[in-house]
């Protein structure tokens, strides 16, 4: 459960995966929890979602993990969650240091200087569904919501001064020319230092700096002469280390630039044909604390079927799976959470603050990834509603804010009445010819639809990516009759679709320059009646692969149609 590269060499830090105490709580309220009472009668991994185990299958309600942490010094430290599934309340010898709503993304907590020895480190983790707490995650998302201490979790030493984050971006990838933006922080008046840059071990930047105060931001040009560009084809990788007095950074870059450019996303001024898949970061022995064999194993079927993109669906992307990814070139949609959501909850203050967290902590967890070409927010929300319009352009807006080197967009199913339109640089549609609507055979015809529909609408001359389409099947489900739920009329439609919009027949003529096919892989989905009687086994079953990575028979047919476009 680790990243592709180390992060620090000189900083102290220490991975607390293992099995840590555990006791689920149930339907309590936090706030009446004594922690001294806590009876810790089980175990759980970390990372683990405690709901992904046979004993808690299915529940929800406040569960309550322990460890001990032994703190060096007086130093400052820092915990650093990878990702708690959904809210969380954390203490460091019952001292309550800080909670966190919102899974998937990054976030850290630190320990105040003074505390030393061994400390107990207590997480009061809720996996209930309640839009106040976690506005993020409802009940009718098409997607189970597992709950625990789903991602790594690191205690970090931090010293007199220490980098507080590294962001690092191509300004001109033929130059090979990068920006660093190196954001300290320190305890007490640092004054003058030492920073130092090397690139792949050769020493790129040397300088002293004068740290005027506790927080700051050092800018860094350089030209890493030689340097390799990334790209799906070559995804050459560069290792930074960045050095300030005693503190470090190491950082995995890819020197490459994202542009839109007409109806073309560029990638290092190319134009991309994006391929490949939306794909839920779950698995039913794991939940979302999928194990590295496993992302590999995705990853590996992803290329074996010759993709160059994947689409992290429907919020933001394990760290381990954008190392991965950045390694087999991989380009990523990685977008915030979201799911339907309502004009209702997009003029809600609570939701709106919620989002934005899960943008900001989305971005800062891995603007550096280069795979990582695209930032999607709010799929399918109530596009065709005004309402829901500004709450839209202020998370878009945010998104260019933090970071102007990639494009941004939303995936919509509203093609006819969608009104947001003009907020995004990349337009995606979310399309179901031939499985909720129509037949296989109507599938050109409804695809053409949408750069004519856009075209009408003054929005035909921005890139377009068909970000949804597909149709279920039944692992194992063969059928003469080739109906729906079978593997065979899954993979008949996928035909259709990849030669609707790419085959030699296309009504297109290549206005579509993206697909994710919806989906890699089958995921457990919502248990609520009205949903279930959609989803066979309350799971959907739209995957080339079961849920645990089987190949359906569309695997094969999507692996040689895609050979051919590549
Ligand atoms: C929507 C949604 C997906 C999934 C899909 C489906 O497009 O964005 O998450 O629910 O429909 O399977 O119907």
């Amino acid at each position: 459960m680790a990243r592709r590269f180390r992060q620090h060499d000189l900083r102290r830090h220490w991975s607390l995966g293992g099995t840590w105490d555990f006791a689920f709580l149930g339907d309590v309220d936090c706030d009446n929890v004594q922690l001294n009472s806590i009876v810790y009668d089980d175990r759980m991994a970390v990372p683990g979602c405690f709901d992904a185990t046979p004993r808690y299958a299915g529940q929800r309600g406040l569960a309550a993990y322990r460890t001990s942490v032994l703190l060096t010094d007086a130093a400052p430290h820092r915990l650093v969650f990878d990702n708690v599934q959904n809210w969380c309340r954390v203490f460091v010898n019952a001292a309550r240091l800080a909670q966190h709503s919102g899974g998937f993304t990054q976030f850290a907590v630190d320990i105040p200087p003074g505390t030393t020895g061994r400390a107990e480190l207590v997480v009061l983790v809720d996996n209930r569904l309640d839009t106040q707490r976690s506005p993020l995650h409802m009940d009718y998302f098409d997607w189970y919501h597992y709950g625990g201490i789903a991602g790594a979790v690191e205690l970090h030493r931090l010293g007199e001064r220490w980098i507080d984050r590294l962001t690092v971006s191509t300004e001109d990838f033929k130059q090979r020319r990068v920006h660093l933006a190196i954001d300290y922080r320190a305890t007490s008046s640092p004054g003058d230092t030492d920073l130092s840059v090397t690139c792949d071990g050769r020493i790129v930047h040397e300088q002293e700096v004068h740290l005027d105060d506790d927080a700051g931001r050092i800018e860094v040009k350089l030209t890493l002469e030689g340097a390799k560009l990334w790209s799906p084809a070559s995804p050459n990788l560069h290792m930074l280390h960045v050095r300030l007095g005693d503190d470090d950074i190491r950082e995995r870059i890819g020197i490459r630039q994202v542009a839109v450019k007409g109806r073309d996303i560029l990638l290092n001024g190319e134009p991309l044909q994006l391929r490949g898949f939306c794909r839920h970061n779950l698995h039913p022995l794991f939940g979302d604390a999928i194990p590295d064999q496993v992302l590999v194993s995705d990853v590996q079927q992803l290329k074996d079927m010759n993709c160059n993109f994947v689409r992290g669906s429907h919020y933001p992307q394990d760290l381990r799976f954008l190392d991965l990814c950045d390694e087999v070139g991989l380009c990523v949609w990685n977008e915030a959470t979201g799911w339907q959501n309502t004009a209702e909850h997009l003029t809600s203050e609570n939701y709106i603050a919620a989002q934005m967290l899960n943008i900001d902590e989305m971005v800062a967890m891995s603007v550096n990834r280069p795979s990582v070409i695209l930032w999607g927010v709010l799929n399918e929300f109530e596009s065709h509603d005004p309402k829901a319009k500004p709450a839209c352009e202020k998370f878009l807006n945010r998104l260019r804010e933090l970071d102007p080197t990639r494009p941004v967009t939303y995936a919509t199913f509203r093609l006819l009445d969608d009104v947001c339109y003009e907020l995004a640089d990349v337009i995606s549609l979310n399309r179901y010819p031939g499985w909720y609507e129509r037949e296989i055979e109507d599938i050109p015809e409804e695809l053409a639809k949408v750069p004519s529909h856009l075209d009408s609408v003054g929005q035909g001359h921005k890139p377009i990516i068909i970000s949804e389409i597909g149709g279920g099947a039944i692992f194992g489900c063969r059928d003469w009759y080739k109906t729906r739920w079978s593997e065979d009329y899954q993979a008949r439609l996928l035909e259709v679709v990849i030669d609707s919009l790419f085959g030699p027949k296309s009504q297109l003529d290549g206005r579509v320059c993206g697909l994710s096919i919806w989906q890699f892989c089958d995921v457990r989905s919502t248990h609520s009646a009205g949903s279930a009687m959609f989803r066979p086994r309350c799971y959907n079953n739209k995957g080339v692969v079961d849920e645990y990575r089987r190949p359906k028979l569309a695997y094969d047919l999507v692996k040689r149609l895609f050979a051919e476009l590549a």
